[in-house]
């Protein structure tokens, strides 16, 4: 008697939990815009999703391909000023990047290369782009909201672990009654 007392104590703990989840995770998300939201998983759920909806592999792999894609494009910024090809910006490939560019494009190249020159040496080394490539990627997409999305799993209400726009809307319903 006293162990099925305990059992069931755990389960509505464990109920409990879920709940608690699941409200900070689409605070997270939804934000206040809750229709932004329901695209935002709907395409998520088409682009990354299996026959059964949207596996936590299919979140994993949407948090690298949109880090990975700001990270490219970061980088790239570097690599069009490496004028040799060596991997690393020097001031005089700067210089020849400024001339090209418009005044106003001269002082944000200006910032862009003093800010990745981590050291100070005058140049921007493989290690110091690979680094913005890094922030880049994170600022695209946060360690905050990689979590909020992972916690999406949560939602998944037949138990299959894969999520469907369906589970989606109806727990934005039941943590939002009035929408
Ligand atoms: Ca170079
Ligand atoms: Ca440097």
């Amino acid at each position: 008697m006293r162990r099925l007392g305990m059992a069931l104590m755990l389960a509505v703990l464990g109920l409990a939990r879920t709940g608690l989840a699941q409200e900070v995770t689409l605070d997270l998300l939804v934000g206040k815009d809750p229709d932004r939201f329901l695209s935002r998983m709907t395409d998520l759920i088409a682009g990354f999703g299996g026959p059964q909806g949207l596996t936590a592999a299919g979140i994993e792999e949407h948090i690298v391909l949109e880090r990975a894609a700001a990270r490219a494009s970061e980088v790239r910024r570097f690599l069009a000023m490496d004028l040799d090809a060596d991997g690393t910006v020097d001031r005089a490939e700067l210089a020849v990047s400024q001339r090209a560019a418009s005044a106003s494009a001269r002082g944000r190249l200006e910032r862009l290369f003093i800010a990745a020159d981590a050291d100070g040496d005058g140049q921007v080394s493989p290690a110091e782009i690979a680094a913005k490539g890094r922030d880049a990627g994170l600022r695209a997409l946060g360690e905050d909201e990689a979590e909020a999305l992972r916690g999406l799993t949560a939602l998944d209400r037949d138990g299959n672990r894969a999520l469907t726009p369906d589970e989606v809307a109806a727990a934005l319903v039941l943590a939002d009654p009035a929408t």
